[in-house]
């Protein structure tokens, strides 16, 4: 049931279908799997590898701290919100090929979580896992540390609407938007490096931007 597209949503048709029809008339189709294209969606598409994803609001949403850490902890979105919020405005690169000039992301920085969390000195790395049941990512914990690198509540100045990845998505600027799970759930500190959903499939684990995954786009950070 599940194909291998690049970097792309792939299901069976029936949710292509109930895709299309969540998100009104698709005027594209990428040629690596089943994705919608907005007429007003400002040139992103909308990826998924599962082919339903249940909704997570203000009263059901978590997002937990835990694995190699002092202090694990869980977060409902108020929470989030309550922390300081940092907004950066970077092109979206995804590795199929699409780009979305300056687009601003919003939320709180991973690296303030860890921080909460005390992470032990065993931990290398961070494993990012989704309540759509399915897609999973990692970073060095070097990389998650990265000023970039957030949970994001807020995208194009607006709360993250669900196609998005909301209410709450990782957002990891100067990598490829495979890297930017959407439906976050989970944060675990890691001895090793557990490579993600698309990385299990080929794709670079450490995803920068013009400099993995044989691409020579400009960098979307520096
Ligand atoms: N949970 C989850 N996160 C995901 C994906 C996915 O299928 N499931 N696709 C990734 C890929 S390949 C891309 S390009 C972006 C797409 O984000 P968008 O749907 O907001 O455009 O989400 C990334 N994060
Ligand atoms: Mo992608």
């Amino acid at each position: 049931m599940l194909g291998l597209g690049a970097g792309g949503l792939v299901a069976a048709p029936y949710a292509q279908r109930a895709l299309e029809n969540v998100l009104g008339s698709v005027s594209d189709k990428d040629p690596t799997g089943v994705t919608g294209l907005l007429p007003n969606g400002g040139g992103f598409r909308y990826y998924s590898v599962a082919s339903s994803v249940p909704h997570r609001n203000e009263s059901d949403y978590r997002l937990t701290v835990d694995g190699l850490v002092e202090r694990p902890r869980h977060y409902g979105l108020a929470q989030l919100r309550a922390l300081p919020q940092e907004r950066m405005v970077r092109d979206v690169q995804c590795v199929t090929g699409w780009r979305v000039p300056d687009t601003p992301f919003e939320g709180v920085r991973l690296a303030r979580l860890l921080d909460a969390a005390g992470v032990r000195d065993e931990a290398t790395a961070v494993r990012f896992t989704c309540f759509d049941g399915a897609y999973s990512e990692s970073l060095t914990l070097e990389q998650a540390r990265r000023a970039d690198v957030l949970v994001a509540l807020r995208m194009r100045d607006e709360p993250l609407s669900h196609a998005h990845g909301g209410p709450a998505r990782l957002y990891v600027a100067p990598m490829y938007f495979y890297k930017s799970a959407k439906w976050l759930s989970g944060i675990t500190l890691t001895r090793e490096v557990r490579p993600g959903y698309w990385e299990k499939r080929g794709y670079d684990i450490d995803a920068w931007v013009g400099r993995s995954n044989g691409r020579d786009d400009v960098p979307t950070a520096t």
